[in-house]
């Protein structure tokens, strides 16, 4: 049966995930595995986890086995958005919905804003599950290159003219302003500031993605873009992914009541509601102090796992390797010199039992092709040096092939 001429147009716009793809191959126990931006398994809080799921049983189980409202179950509504008044974001209960994994926020995000043939602009590079996402909606990016400092904001405002020019008007503006997936940059508050500013000027909305604004390894952290926002055009999105486990598949946004209640219209086809039981355990989670504690644990547990990344780098990669030590997050990038292809280069790696996500896979316009992005939550530190040694022989060997 020929099922290709029976699939929507829109199917041909889809693309597999390189990191949803590698995480099968990466599963594999032998191999070290730099790919995915997975927690490290050894700090899930599965004693307080016990805990915590006997309470909600006990206390809520005939309302956290049944189905809930599509935004979410208020009692963690509310605890989120008090949370938002630390970061300095003016929330209620009303701000905020509940997601299946942010990867579901942006699916929606997409659904009730983009048009086939609609422009949005990203950073370049980005996270590869947003091109995805948005990139089923059969539309047109526009790429603004990051510096050390993120986004570079003055760029997008020549963008958003050069744009203007052809009569086109960007959808919305999505960024990864903290501890960025792919490059683990940070934009400083001046520049988060600017940004607002664009797009109150140019009548614009900003996405604000933030799954590791909480992982700081050293300084202070910088406010969320959505603070500096009066007049409801930021829509922030974070997640208990990075701060809790995955496998919840749990993730909020805050936005405008306006755009708060189109979204869960979006959404209530997809799911009904998120998963009820994960959210009161959540919240009950929260609420005895455990996702506090925790992140100060694993921020402890990731910290020496990017210095030894870090000085692996420094000690096995090419001396003209380009790599920041990123301050929080999950990621190192790292672009090495000549003209290796980092895609080329992954079946050399994985021969060497050795896995990361190619440059090029987070770039909407092509570029990135030296450069790798590497994790350094999940592997032992023992891992992590070995892993490094692994991948400095095969750019090594690379290097010398293509002289
Ligand atoms: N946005 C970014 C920037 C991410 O890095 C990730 C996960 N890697 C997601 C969204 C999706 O996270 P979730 O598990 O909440 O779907
Ligand atoms: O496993 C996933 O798809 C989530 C991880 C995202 C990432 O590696 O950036």
């Amino acid at each position: 049966m020929n099922l290709e001429r029976l699939f929507s147009k829109r199917t041909r716009t889809m693309r597999p995930s390189e990191i949803r793809e590698l995480l099968k191959l990466t599963q594999q126990p032998d191999i070290i595995s730099f790919a995915g931006g997975l927690p490290n398994p050894n700090a899930f809080p599965i004693n307080e986890l016990q805990d915590v799921v006997k309470k909600v049983l006990d206390k809520d189980g005939k309302l956290a086995l049944q189905y809930g409202p599509t935004e979410g179950i208020r009692a963690l509504r509310n605890t989120l958005a008090n949370r938002c008044a630390k970061d300095g974001i003016d929330a209620t209960s009303d701000n905020i919905l509940i997601t299946t994994g942010s990867q579901q926020g942006l699916d929606v995000l997409g659904r009730i804003f983009l048009d086939p043939g609609d422009t949005i602009i990203v950073e370049l590079p980005t996270y590869l599950g947003a091109i995805n996402a948005f990139r089923a909606y059969e539309i047109n990016f526009e790429g603004i290159p990051l510096d050390k400092d993120g986004m570079q904001v003055d760029l997008l405002e020549e963008k958003i003219k050069e744009l203007q020019k052809k009569g086109i008007v960007p959808k919305f503006i999505y960024v990864v302003p903290t501890f960025q997936n792919p490059a683990g940059v940070v934009m400083p508050e001046s520049r988060r500031k600017k940004l607002v500013d664009i797009a109150n000027d140019y009548d614009l909305i900003v996405i604000e993605d933030d799954p590791y604004g909480k992982l700081i390894y050293e300084g202070e952290a910088v406010k969320p873009i959505k603070s500096f926002d009066d007049e409801g055009r930021v829509i922030y999105l974070s997640t208990f992914s990075k701060i809790l486990a995955p496998g919840f598949r749990l993730a909020w946004i805050v936005a405008s009541q306006e755009l708060i209640r189109k979204l869960s219209v979006g959404k209530q086809a997809l799911d009904l509601c998120t998963n009820t039981f994960a959210q009161f355990i959540a919240n009950e989670f929260i609420e005895s102090g455990y996702l506090d504690l925790h992140i100060m644990r694993i921020i402890e547990m990731y910290r020496p796992k990017r210095d030894k990344m870090i000085e692996a780098i420094k000690k096995y990669f090419p001396p003209d390797t380009i790599c920041h030590k990123p301050r929080g997050g999950m990621f190192a990038w790292a672009t090495i010199p000549g003209n290796i292809d980092t895609e080329e280069m992954f079946l050399d790696a994985i021969k060497e039992k050795v896995a990361y996500i190619h440059g090029k896979a987070f770039y909407v316009n092509g570029g990135g092709a030296n450069s790798m992005r590497l994790n350094f939550s999940y592997s032992s530190e023992e891992l992590i040096e070995e892993g490094i040694r692994r991948l400095g022989r095969v750019i090594e060997r690379k290097l010398k092939e293509s002289k």
